[in-house]
């Protein structure tokens, strides 16, 4: 059931892979590769290596316009070859590749530590070439950084997407799995291009049709869809209900010390991995927002974990288990309970209770997705345990790919935060990599912006964030800048105006967002339900535990030992400490931590009110100077991409607008304190 709209021609759909973009323009390095692909040797065999000779058959078509044919020995002239050479996996580690140039320049050899390793290391070679990287620089040798490389869809049978923006479910529509292949085999290649290895298709949040995914009657349908992810190295994982043997079974328990539904575990394990032998294996998302999970059954979430993990155990799956565990029924008239501190007290007491096979997924901070949260205090606080950090790709609480949002940035912050659990340097990513406490399994897992709009994300300049997903997980060190020159070139090609206005935009696009929405880390603000626009007390009042505390003298929330909530001591110190102490907390954060005066003077020496009243100015006249920056490129950019973001830029201006207006009245009216500016604020 092909969308009626498709169009897989444009600019928009190719995303970073247009390989004929990459040599046209002034791209000089690009002739000097041409050469090479006259010939493709396959040394080794597989489907991914299959799949990466491929590749390089159709850039060679898609640059030079030459049939480069797949040999299986060296021929006399120039060629490329692929070869699996095993002795990398003691030097570089699992997937990982090196690319040699040889013999006088006849030959360039992707060697991998296995096949993924082959892969990556042709769209290494092919992104060098859409770089512009001179020949001479080829040479490289890479190791990942992390294990799992997850991408995770929130899709529904029905084809809707929980907080998708990006049009409808590429997997399901009313309630049928998609036969649309073609589709399904470029998303798999856009994915391993950016080194993706691990996708779950189905949301966390599994309904009653989707809790039937690992039966029968779906299997052979999800088997096709993993044999296309295999063919490009990414397992396919299902989210699971929690429940599955009381809903599929009518079994009378889903307890995971029962011996029946202990079987019953074992037994679909069987039937799932008959079907799809590389099966990766369970996400799932228990006890949390009303979803069954161990707690029914007064058992803890490690029962819950490692029972699903000793029936994957036996064919090498995996349980992504996922700590967004929180009591979504609290009482904000309770200033003491705090959904802040719910993943840290449910799973820092299961630390070493968890099987060897078992991931806890982490989401980035303690709440959920703001545009700014400090890390969550849960990572760094699990020595014995495998770990998973979670980042939102798609943009639920920012802009919802209507707003422009480079998240990149804000991954990087957690992924170089120093939790100082073992002393300095002890950050997030050495957490996630396994390195810190010498772990097995870990890894980035990013909630889906794809959906099946033409171009993928909505908003043609998201798809930056899904690139940067990919690209930052393999490698943790890379810059923000690095990724968005990168994503840049590649998808604009070689034009110093585009990259000179496009990256400074990416680059700038979060803090913006920030500007114009919650201040100072207080997060929120947005209306409930749908998360987007202004409605500060949207949720004060609400179940949900996500309060500012806003009244006429004072805003924030006091997290603090001495006299809150005590969610800072979930801390290490030092970092414990530069929180709870008003004077060494960042400003960024100040009313995450604190309940202050709206006269409390900050660090950049303004008052907490001059504070919102500013940004709220700044950041919606800055939207506007997105929509401008963007206009200038409208010669330089297709059509397709041009009008589709012009589109997106002319509503953030209106939505920036309208947060800052209500933002700055709600505050104005609550406190009657006046912009020493005097700038407009309706009263
Ligand atoms: O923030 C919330 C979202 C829900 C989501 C949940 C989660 C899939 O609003 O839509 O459910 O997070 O992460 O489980």
């Amino acid at each position: 059931m092909p969308n009626a709209k498709l169009n897989r021609h444009t600019k928009g759909y190719g995303c970073w892979l247009r390989y004929a973009d990459y040599i046209s323009c002034d791209n000089k390095a690009a002739t000097e590769y041409e050469k090479f692909f006259s010939a493709i040797v396959l040394k080794g065999h597989g489907r991914v290596i299959r799949t990466a000779a491929n590749e390089l058959v159709r850039a060679a078509k898609e640059m030079f316009g030459t049939d480069a044919p797949v040999l299986p020995a060296k021929p006399d002239s120039t060629h490329i070859t692929l070869r699996l050479d095993g002795e990398l996996l003691d030097t570089l580690g699992p997937e990982g590749f090196e690319i040699r140039v040889h013999a006088g320049g006849n030959e360039i050899e992707i060697a991998g530590a296995d096949e993924n390793g082959v892969l990556y290391g042709v769209f290494e070679l092919l992104f060098g070439i859409g770089l512009g990287k001179s020949i001479s620089q080829a040479e490289v040798s890479r190791s990942r950084s992390v294990e799992m490389r997850m991408i995770e869809h929130w899709d529904n049978m029905s084809g809707d997407i929980e907080r998708g923006y990006a049009g409808k479910s590429i997997f399901f529509k009313d309630n049928n799995i998609t036969t649309d292949y073609d589709r399904i085999r470029d998303y798999a290649r856009l994915l391993a291009s950016v080194s993706v290895n691990g996708i779950s298709i189905n949301n966390v949040n599994v309904h009653k049709q989707e809790t039937f995914l690992i039966t029968e009657k779906y299997l052979p349908q999800i088997a096709e869809l993993a044999g296309i992810f295999s063919d490009y190295g990414i397992k396919l994982f299902l989210s699971i209900n929690f429940a599955a043997p009381v809903e599929i079974d009518g079994l009378d328990t889903a307890d995971p010390l029962d011996e029946g539904v202990i079987r019953w575990w074992e037994e679909t394990a069987g039937k799932i991995y008959a079907h799809i032998p590389d099966f990766g294996g369970f996400l799932v998302k228990a006890d949390s927002e009303n979803r069954p999970g161990p707690f029914t059954y007064r058992r803890d979430h490690s029962q819950g974990a490692n029972m699903l993990a000793r029936a994957l155990r036996p064919y090498g799956g995996l349980v992504i288990w996922r700590c967004f565990v929180y009591d979504c029924h609290l009482d904000w008239r309770d200033r003491a309970v705090d959904r802040a501190r719910a993943a840290y007290d449910n799973f820092k007491p299961l630390d070493g209770k968890f099987d060897e096979n078992v991931v806890l997924q982490i989401k980035n901070g303690p709440m959920d997705f703001q545009i700014r949260e400090p890390v969550s205090p849960l990572f760094g606080a699990l020595p014995k345990t495998n770990v998973a950090v979670e980042f939102q790709i798609t943009q639920e609480y920012t802009g919802q790919q209507k707003h422009l949002c480079y998240l990149v940035p804000m991954w990087k912050e957690t992924l170089d935060f120093d939790t100082f659990t073992k002393g300095e340097g002890s950050t997030v990513s050495r957490v996630v990599d396994g390195s810190l406490f010498g772990l097995k399994h870990g890894g980035m897992a990013g909630v889906s912006n794809v959906g099946d709009d033409n171009n993928w994300c909505g908003h043609p300049l998201a798809q930056a964030n899904l690139f940067g997903f990919g690209r930052l997980a393999w490698n943790t060190a890379l810059s923000s800048e690095d990724i968005a020159r990168q994503w840049v070139a590649l998808t604009f090609g070689h034009n110093a105006p585009i990259m000179e206005t496009l990256v400074p935009m990416l680059l700038d696009s979060r803090e913006i967002y920030e500007m114009y929405t919650a201040p100072l880390g207080v997060g929120w603000m947005v209306k409930p339900g749908f998360h987007y626009g202004p409605d500060v007390d949207g949720y004060e009042y609400s179940q949900w535990g996500t309060y500012h505390y806003a009244d006429r003298s004072c805003i924030g929330v006091d997290r603090t030992q001495a006299t809150g909530t005590g969610f800072t001591s979930q801390y290490h110190e030092p970092v414990a400490g530069m929180y709870e102490n008003i004077e060494t907390c960042p400003d960024e954060l100040l009313l995450f931590f604190h309940h202050v005066s709206y006269e409390h003077v900050l660090k950049s020496g303004k008052t907490v009110i001059a504070h919102i009243y500013d940004t709220h100015f700044e950041g919606a006249e800055r939207a506007k100077e997105l929509l401008d920056k963007w206009k200038t490129l409208k010669e330089l950019v297709s059509d397709d991409i041009y009008d589709e973001a012009l589109r997106r830029f002319e509503h953030q201006v209106e939505s920036a607008a309208e947060w800052r207006d209500v933002i700055n009245t709600y505050f104005y009216r609550k406190t009657g304190i006046d912009d020493i500016h005097n700038r407009k604020i309706y009263r």
